[in-house]
């Protein structure tokens, strides 16, 4: 990848495409191309087809995506894996036809079986059921993986897939019916406290396990493997995370702490827990010379940072 390439963010101004799009610039590369949702509908087949045939973008970066926390996921899962499938199969599809160079994919770690071995290893996709609150975003992300992995045996097209853990950071969503659950807590234990609340409320038994990656660590991943790999040294694809995990308790107690709430955590066991464990198995990705950089905390302290300049 040059300075001078064009480089097509698809999802700039999510919470992993801004963070690529930063440090790209960052970096100096300056020709860096973009559309927001208004200009550039990625369900739309006729649509991503005239703008690949007018941009013809080298690399591409698909961190375009429907995403949510749990309840959302469980909510509307028909719009999960409709819009999902739809982005893909259209922006991959154009990036094979009008010879994008390389392009990188962005699944999730929810496509591994719900009752998969920890630490979970590329190589168990596809090898039990899947997670049922999740079920059609992770449908929707394997046919992703695979398109990648079809359109480069077929065509020899360069198609590399990334599997994030559960990420977090600026530009993450706090709405609490739709989010993920650190910046759910991140804005429940803000709130909680400024408002003297007695307790917070947290989904489930707080049992589950979950690893977070701050979002800047991802896109620096992202963008190293871009610029130092091909699809073929990856094999179909890569985890990336930072191989540790914490239950849910523990998160809450961490976010508490850094935001200094006094009150009580009350568990809603009406709530769904979702996988009890979701950790990734990174060595693939260390093996490559990659490695997380931001502790969970100082990424919790500088995401509370950032939702409180939003305020
Ligand atoms: O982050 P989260 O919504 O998604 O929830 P998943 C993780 C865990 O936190 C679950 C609990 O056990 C939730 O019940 N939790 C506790 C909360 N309090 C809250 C809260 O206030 N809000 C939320 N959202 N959760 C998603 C998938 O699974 O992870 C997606 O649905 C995707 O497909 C994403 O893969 C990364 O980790 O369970």
């Amino acid at each position: 990848m040059k300075l001078s390439s064009n480089i097509y963010i698809a999802g700039h101004r999510g919470m992993v495409g801004s963070a690529i799009k930063k440090i790209l610039e960052s970096k100096g590369y300056s020709n860096l191309t973009y559309r927001t949702h208004n200009e550039l509908d990625l369900t739309d087949q006729r649509e991503v087809d005239s703008f690949f045939e007018e941009e013809k973008p080298e690399y591409v970066f698909l961190a375009a995506a429907k995403v949510g926390g749990i309840l959302a996921n469980s909510t509307y899962p028909a719009d999960f894996i409709y819009q999902n499938l739809m982005i893909e199969a259209n922006v991959i599809h154009a990036a094979y036809k009008y010879g994008t160079k390389k392009l990188l994919f962005l699944g999730s770690s929810c496509i591994y079986p719900k009752f998969a071995p920890q630490p979970m290893k590329e190589e168990y996709l596809l090898t039990g059921e899947l997670e049922e609150t999740n079920e059609a975003y992770a449908i929707a992300k394997i046919a992703g993986i695979r398109l990648c992995k079809h359109y480069n045996q077929q065509y020899g097209t360069n198609f590399m897939s990334v599997m994030p853990t559960n990420l977090y950071g600026p530009n993450d969503n706090f709405d609490l019916q739709t989010s993920h659950v650190l910046p759910a807590l991140i804005r429940k234990f803000h709130e909680a406290k400024i408002n003297s609340k007695q307790n917070v409320i947290i989904w489930g038994t707080g049992s589950p396990r979950r690893e977070f990656l701050h979002v800047n660590d991802m896109a620096a991943a992202c963008i190293y493997l871009m610029e130092k790999y091909d699809a073929f040294n990856i094999d179909e694809f890569i985890n990336i995370g930072v191989g540790e995990d914490i239950t849910i308790k523990e998160l809450a107690e961490i976010i508490g702490d850094i935001i200094g709430y006094e009150g009580e955590i009350v568990y809603d066991t009406s709530k769904p827990d979702g996988t009890p464990q979701k950790l990734l198995d990174v060595s693939r990705l260390n093996e490559l010379g990659w490695r997380f950089s931001i502790s969970l905390r100082e990424g919790i302290a500088q995401t509370y940072e950032w939702y409180l300049s939003t305020k």
